[in-house]
C-alpha cells in the first residue's frame, strides 16, 4: 500500500502532493512500481496533530480520487470521518482505511452501504494526545481483543471484509510496538488479512538513530520485511518502489512466485 498524503503537515511527506499534478504523478509512479493500492489521506494523524474539518478533508482527497478513478488502480481513503469516507467512495475509492478502527457506527454504515471493505486500526486515545503516556496492562491481549471485537461488529453490521492493523505508534511506546510486532503471528492467526504501517515512524529513529523522517526508509524496509515474513498481507509505505523490489526478492527466496 503506497502512501499519498494530500496534507500540508504530514510528518514525512507533508506539502509534497498538494498540487493535483504532483499527487497524480506520485500515485501513478507507485502503481507502475507494482503497489497493490494507493492510500489517499487528507488529514495528518501524527502525534500532536489537530483535527481537520470534514469539508476541508474532502476538498483535499476528492479531486485526486476522481482523477484516478478508472485508472486500473485500487484506491483507499485514509480517514476517521464518515462524511469523508462517503465522499471518497462516491469519488472512486475502493477501501476505507480508518485509524479509528470503525468505532463510529456511522463509519460501519457507510462501508456496509457501499459494500466497501475496511482496514481497522487500533489506536489508544486520539492523535492530539496519544503519545503522552500510553498504558496497557497487556498490550498484545488488549490490541488483539479490540481488533477481533471490531471485526465481529463490522461483519455484524454488514461490512463485507476487513483488514486488521495493530496501529504502530498510535498510543504506543517502543516496548508496546515491539511486543505487537513480535506477536504478529498471533494476530494473523485470527484469520483476517493483517496490515502493518511503520513507514518512517519515530520507532525507526528510536531503534536506529535516524532523526530525519525522510531518511528512515532502510529501517522501515527491515521492519516491513519482518512483518511480511510473520504473515502480514499488506505493508503501508511511502517508498513504494523500494518495497515492491524488496518484497519480490524476499518472496522469491521463500519459494514464492517469481514475477518479472
Ligand atoms: N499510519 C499513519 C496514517 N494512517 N493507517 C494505517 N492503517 N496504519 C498506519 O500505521 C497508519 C495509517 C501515519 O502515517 P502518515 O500517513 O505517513 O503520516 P500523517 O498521519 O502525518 O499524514
Amino acid at each position: 500500500m503506497g502512501i499519498l498524503n494530500i496534507t500540508p503537515d504530514s510528518f514525512s511527506d507533508g506539502g509534497r502532493h498538494l498540487a493535483l499534478d504532483a499527487a497524480l504523478g506520485a500515485a501513478r509512479a507507485m502503481r507502475e512500481a507494482g503497489a497493490l493500492l494507493v492510500d489517499v489521506g487528507g488529514e495528518s494523524t501524527r502525534p500532536g496533530a489537530a483535527p481537520v474539518p470534514a469539508a476541508e478533508e474532502i476538498d483535499r482527497v476528492r479531486p485526486v480520487l476522481r482523477a484516478l478513478r478508472g485508472a486500473d488502480m485500487l484506491l483507499s481513503v485514509d480517514t476517521m470521518k464518515p462524511e469523508v469516507a462517503q465522499a471518497a467512495l462516491d469519488a472512486g475509492a475502493h477501501l476505507v482505511n480508518d485509524v479509528g478502527g470503525l468505532r463510529d457506527p456511522e463509519m460501519r454504515a457507510v462501508c456496509a452501504q457501499a459494500g466497501a471493505p475496511a482496514c481497522l486500526m487500533h489506536m489508544q486515545g486520539e492523535p492530539r494526545t496519544m503519545q503522552r503516556a500510553p498504558q496497557y496492562s497487556d498490550v498484545v491481549a488488549e490490541v488483539h481483543g479490540f481488533l477481533a471485537a471490531q471485526a465481529a461488529q463490522a461483519h455484524a453490521d454488514g461490512v463485507p471484509d476487513v483488514l486488521l492493523d495493530p496501529g504502530l505508534g498510535f498510543g504506543k511506546t517502543l516496548e508496546h510496538n515491539l511486543a505487537l510486532l513480535r506477536a504478529l503471528p498471533a494476530l494473523v492467526a485470527l484469520g483476517y488479512p493483517v496490515l502493518v504501517g511503520a513507514s518512517r515512524k519515530r520507532l525507526i529513529d528510536t531503534l536506529a538513530g535516524v532523526p530525519l523522517a525522510t531518511a528512515r526508509d532502510p529501517g522501515t524496509l527491515a521492519l516491513h520485511l519482518h512483518a511480511a515474513r510473520a504473515g502480514a498481507a499488506v505493508v503501508r509505505a511511502h517508498a513504494a518502489a523500494e518495497h515492491v523490489q524488496a518484497l519480490r526478492v524476499q518472496a522469491a527466496l521463500a519459494g514464492g512466485p517469481v514475477s518479472t
